[in-house]
C-alpha cells in the first residue's frame, strides 16, 4: 500500500495526546458520562462531547479485543462519546453502521474495514455529510483518497517481509526444499493481503523456500485448526507454518499436536500479532517467530479524532511502532505484555 504523509510514532503522538487530555479531562470532568458506548444522548455538540461513531471488524481474535479494550477505554479518557458497533465479519453490516452514524450526526466516523473494496459509497454519504472518517487498523482500497482524512496502523507488507526474512535466515542452511503451508488471514482484508505479498517477496531469496499450500483461516483459531488438519493431510512434508495472525496459529497447533508432530521442532511456526497467547507458545517453543502487530491504537485514535473535527491538518498515515520476537525475546518480554 503507497505510504503518504507524514509517519509518526506512537511514542511521539503519545505525549501530544498526553497533554491534549489533561486540557479536555479538566474542561469535561464535570460529565459523569465520560465516553462508555453512547447509546443515549445527543449526537454532535449535544452535551458538549465528541461524538465518535466506530465500526469494528467483530471479535474474531485475541488482537482484536485487544483493540476494541483500546479504543474504548481511550474514548472513555477523553471524556468522548463513543458509538461503538460490532459488525460481526460483515461488510453490509459495517455499511449500516455508518449509515446509522451519519443519520446521528456524530462528529467523527471511525472504522476498521473487515475487507479493502466496496466503500465508495457509503464513504462518498460520510463526506456529503461533512462527517470526517478515520480509517483504523485495515486500509481501504479507494482511488479517492479525499473519502478520509487519516490512516492509523501498521504496515503489513513489512510484517510479512519480517517474518520471511527470519525464516530465509533460520533456513540459509538447507540443501533441498523447505515446504511452507500459509493461514492467511480473512480473504480480501488488507493485512491477509499485504502480509502473503511481504512475506513472498522475501522468501524469493531462497529457492529452497516453497509456499506449497495456502488458504484462508479467517484470523480465528476454529479456521487455523481447520485448514491446518486438511494441510496435514494433503502434504506428507510440511517443515514451516506461516499465519497471518497468532490466533490460527493457537488453533494449527492442536492439529499439529495431534497428527502426531512437535510444533516448533518438527513444523516452525512463524506468525504474526504477538499477542498474549501467542507469545506464551513462542516462551514455550510452540511458536518460533512472531512479527508483532500493536491492537493498541485507541490513544492515537482519540487524539486524531479531536484534531480532524478541529479541521486541523493530520498526517495522511500515522504508523505504530512495532518490533518482532523470537522464543528467548518472548520470554523477556512476557511479564510485560499490555495485551
Ligand atoms: C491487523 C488486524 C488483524 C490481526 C488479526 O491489524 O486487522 O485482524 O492481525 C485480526 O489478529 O483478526
Amino acid at each position: 500500500m503507497a505510504k503518504t504523509g507524514i509517519t509518526l510514532t506512537r511514542r511521539g503522538l503519545g505525549a501530544m495526546l498526553a497533554v491534549g487530555l489533561l486540557a479536555g479531562g479538566l474542561a469535561g470532568c464535570g460529565n459523569s458520562d465520560t465516553g462508555g458506548d453512547g447509546d443515549s444522548g445527543s449526537s454532535g455538540g449535544g452535551n458538549g462531547k465528541l461524538v465518535i461513531g466506530f465500526s469494528q471488524v467483530g471479535a474474531e481474535s485475541g488482537w482484536r479485543t485487544a483493540n476494541t479494550n483500546s479504543i474504548k477505554e481511550s474514548a472513555a479518557e477523553a471524556g468522548y462519546e463513543l458509538k461503538f458497533d460490532d459488525a460481526q465479519g460483515k461488510q453490509e453490516n459495517q455499511i449500516k453502521a455508518i449509515r446509522n452514524f451519519i443519520q446521528q450526526k456524530v462528529d467523527v466516523i471511525a472504522f476498521s474495514p473487515v475487507v479493502e473494496s466496496g466503500w465508495d459509497t457509503v464513504l462518498k454519504e460520510a463526506k456529503d455529510a461533512k462527517i470526517p472518517v478515520i480509517l483504523t487498523d485495515r486500509a481501504v482500497d479507494s482511488a479517492d483518497k479525499s473519502l478520509y482524512k487519516t490512516f492509523i496502523g501498521s504496515d503489513f507488507v513489512k510484517e510479512g517481509r519480517l517474518a520471511g526474512e527470519w525464516l530465509v535466515k533460520e533456513k540459509s542452511a538447507a540443501t533441498g526444499p523447505v515446504n511452507i503451508v500459509e493461514l492467511q488471514g480473512t480473504t480480501g482484508s488488507a493485512p491477509a493481503n499485504d502480509r502473503k505479498k511481504g512475506f513472498a517477496e522475501a522468501i524469493a531469496a531462497n529457492p529452497n523456500l516453497k509456499v506449497v499450500a495456502s488458504q484462508s483461516g479467517d484470523f480465528t483459531r476454529a479456521g487455523g485448526k481447520q485448514v491446518m488438519e486438511q494441510f496435514l493431510k494433503a502434504n506428507p512434508k510440511i517443515d514451516v507454518l506461516f499465519a497471518h495472525n497468532d490466533d490460527m496459529g493457537l488453533g494449527a497447533l492442536e492439529a499439529i499436536t495431534a497428527a502426531g508432530k512437535t510444533p516448533g521442532k518438527d513444523i516452525t511456526i512463524i506468525t504474526i500479532d504477538a499477542v498474549k497467547d501467542g507469545m506464551q507458545a513462542l516462551a514455550d517453543g510452540k511458536f518460533n517467530f512472531i512479527a508483532e502487530c500493536s491492537p493498541l491504537l485507541g490513544p492515537q485514535l482519540m487524539d486524531l479524532a479531536k484534531k480532524v473535527k478541529a479541521g486541523e491538518e493530520v498526517p495522511a498515515r500515522v504508523e505504530t511502532e512495532e518490533t518482532t520476537f523470537t522464543q528467548e525475546q518472548a520470554k523477556a518480554a512476557l511479564p510485560n505484555r499490555k495485551y
